[in-house]
C-alpha cells in the first residue's frame, strides 16, 4: 500500500494560479483537515471532479488562501489512486504554507516524477505516454508539441501494440506446433509466418528510421553555418537569431569554437551552429576549431555555406562548398549583397535544386528569403504519423533490438531451422517491444525516465 504524497505542481513564481496536488489513500482525508468549503459538506462527501470553493487553513486554523478544491477517487484519476487538487492563488509563500499544512495533515513530499511514476505503475499510462508527457512539457516548437501530443494519445503505443499482437499470434501458433511435434508446418503456413515476420520487420524498420526525425524535432535539426574566415557566418548567425550571440569583428579567425543556439523557424526547430572559418591554419587553437567545424558538418542535416559575394571565390570557398554539398541539405549564401559584386562569374556548377540566396547579413536584407528556403527544405513527412516517431535513445535502442530479433527469426525460418529456434527470436522481439511500452519493467530504465520530471508531475 502506498503512502500519500503532496507537491506544489506549478512553478514557484508569483502568478495567477498555483496548484497543490495530492495522491494516495489519505488524499481526501488530508484535504478535509486543511480545507473548509464555504458551503455544504466536506470534500470526502462530495462527488468526483467537482470544484468546491473554500478556505485553505494552516494547522492553527488560520486562513492561508481561498481556493478551489477537487477530488478524484481511485481508479478514475491521473495516478489511479485517490487524488486531490487545491487550485490556489499563485503566491509562492502561500503555496509553501499550504504544502506545510498538507504535511501536518499526514501527506509527505512527493519526489520528482512520483505522480507519473504512480500512474505508470498503476497501469494508467504506458512508458511511451509517460515519455510523451515529459516531451510535451519540454517541447520547444509547434511540431514538437504535436508529436508529443500524438504520442500521449497513444500513436506510438498503438503502433507497437499492432506488432506485438501479430508476434504474439505467431508465438501461439508455434506453441501449437511444438505441442504436436509430429505434424510438420505446412509450406503454406511457413509462407504465412514469413509474411508476418517480414511485415513486422518492415514496420520496425520504419519506426527505427523515424528516430532521426524524432530527435531533430525534440532537440532541433542540426544546421551548421560554414565558410571561410570573414565571409560573415557569425553576422548571419546573429541575424537569424535576432540578437548578438556570437562575436563579430573584421579580423579573420574571430570564431574559434562552435557556438550553438536553438532557433524556431515556422514549425521547425533548428539547432543552429556557428563554426570557425575554414582555412589552412598554423595556430593550434584554430586548427582544433576547424576540426570542430568539419565535425559539425558531419552531424548536420542542413549546411549553410556562406560566401562573401563581394569578392571572387577562393580555394577555401571551394572547400566550404564541397563540404556543404556533401550534407543531406545545403543552402548557398552569397553574403554582403550590400557591397558591389566582383565582375567575374561567381559560382561553380551546382547540383540542380540547390537553393542560392543573395543577402546582406549586416543589413538583414534577404534574410527572410533564406528563412523561407530553409523551411521549404523540411516538408512534413507523411510517411510516419505524427506521434508515432521515436524521440529518444531508449525507444530507438529497444525498437532496434526488436527489429534485429525479428530479422533473426525470419532468417532462421528461411534457413529451415527448427520452430523453437525461430520461437526464441520472436520471444526476444516481444521482450524488446515490452520494454518499449513498459509492459516488461526494468527498474533502472524507468528510474531514468522519471528523472526528467519535475516535482509535482
Ligand atoms: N558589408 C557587409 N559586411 C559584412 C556582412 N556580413 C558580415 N560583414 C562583415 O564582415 C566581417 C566578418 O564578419 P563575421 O560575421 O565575423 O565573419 P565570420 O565568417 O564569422 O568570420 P570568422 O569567425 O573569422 O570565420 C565583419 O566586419 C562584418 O561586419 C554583410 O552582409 N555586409
Ligand atoms: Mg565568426
Amino acid at each position: 500500500m502506498s503512502d500519500t504524497i503532496a507537491a506544489i505542481a506549478t512553478p514557484l513564481i508569483p502568478s495567477a494560479i498555483g496548484i497543490l496536488r495530492l495522491s494516495g489513500p489519505d488524499s481526501i482525508a488530508v484535504v478535509d483537515r486543511v480545507f473548509t468549503p464555504s458551503h455544504g459538506a466536506p470534500m470526502s462527501q462530495r462527488p468526483d471532479r467537482t470544484l468546491v470553493y473554500g478556505a485553505l487553513r494552516d494547522p492553527e486554523g488560520q486562513v492561508i488562501d481561498y481556493c478551489l478544491a477537487t477530488v478524484s477517487r481511485a481508479p478514475h484519476s491521473y495516478t489511479g489512486e485517490d487524488t486531490a487538487e487545491l487550485q490556489c492563488h499563485g503566491s509562492p509563500s502561500a503555496l509553501l504554507l499550504g504544502l506545510d499544512a498538507l504535511f501536518s495533515a499526514g501527506a509527505r513530499q512527493a519526489l520528482a516524477g512520483e505522480f507519473t511514476r504512480r500512474a505508470f505503475l498503476g497501469g494508467k499510462l504506458d512508458l511511451t505516454r509517460t515519455e510523451a508527457i515529459a516531451d510535451l512539457i519540454h517541447a520547444e516548437s509547434p511540431a514538437a508539441v504535436r508529436q508529443a501530443a500524438g504520442q500521449l494519445g497513444g500513436a506510438l503505443a498503438g503502433a507497437i501494440e499492432e506488432i506485438y499482437q501479430s508476434l504474439t499470434d505467431l508465438l501461439a501458433h508455434f506453441h501449437a506446433v511444438l505441442d504436436y511435434p509430429d505434424e510438420d508446418i505446412e509450406p503454406f503456413q511457413a509462407a504465412e509466418i514469413s509474411a508476418v515476420l517480414n511485415q513486422a520487420a518492415a514496420k520496425l524498420d520504419r519506426m527505427a528510421g523515424s528516430y532521426r526525425r524524432g530527435r531533430a524535432l525534440m532537440e532541433g535539426i542540426p544546421c551548421a553555418i560554414v565558410g571561410r574566415p570573414n565571409s560573415g557566418k557569425s553576422t548571419l548567425f546573429n541575424a537569424l537569431l535576432g540578437y548578438d550571440r556570437a562575436i563579430v569583428t573584421p579580423i579573420a579567425g574571430t570564431t574559434r569554437d562552435t557556438v550553438e543556439e536553438r532557433l524556431n523557424l515556422g514549425s521547425i526547430l533548428l539547432k543552429l551552429i556557428d563554426t570557425a572559418g575554414l582555412h589552412a591554419a598554423d595556430d593550434q587553437v584554430e586548427q582544433l576549431g576547424i576540426e570542430r567545424s568539419r565535425a559539425a558538418v558531419d552531424q548536420a542535416e542542413l549546411v549553410l555555406v556562406v560566401l562573401d559575394g563581394s569578392r571572387p571565390l577562393t580555394p577555401e570557398d571551394q572547400d566550404a562548398l564541397s563540404l556543404g554539398l556533401s550534407a543531406p541539405r545545403c543552402v548557398i549564401i552569397l553574403n554582403k549583397d550590400d557591397l558591389p559584386a566582383p565582375d567575374q562569374a561567381q559560382l561553380p556548377e551546382l547540383p540542380r535544386n540547390t537553393p542560392v540566396v543573395r543577402l546582406s547579413a549586416l543589413t538583414g536584407d534577404g534574410v527572410d528569403q533564406l528563412e523561407l528556403a530553409m523551411e521549404n527544405l523540411f516538408p512534413e513527412d507523411p510517411g510516419v504519423r505524427t506521434g508515432a516517431l521515436l524521440t529518444n535513445a531508449r525507444q530507438a535502442q529497444a525498437a532496434g533490438r526488436a527489429r534485429q530479433a525479428v530479422a533473426r527469426a525470419a532468417q532462421a525460418l528461411d534457413a529451415g531451422m527448427s520452430p523453437d529456434a525461430v520461437l526464441t527470436d520472436v520471444e526476444q522481439a516481444l521482450t524488446a517491444l515490452g520494454e518499449l511500452t513498459g509492459r516488461v519493467v526494468r527498474e533502472d530504465v524507468t528510474a531514468r525516465i522519471f528523472e526528467r520530471f519535475c516535482v509535482g508531475k
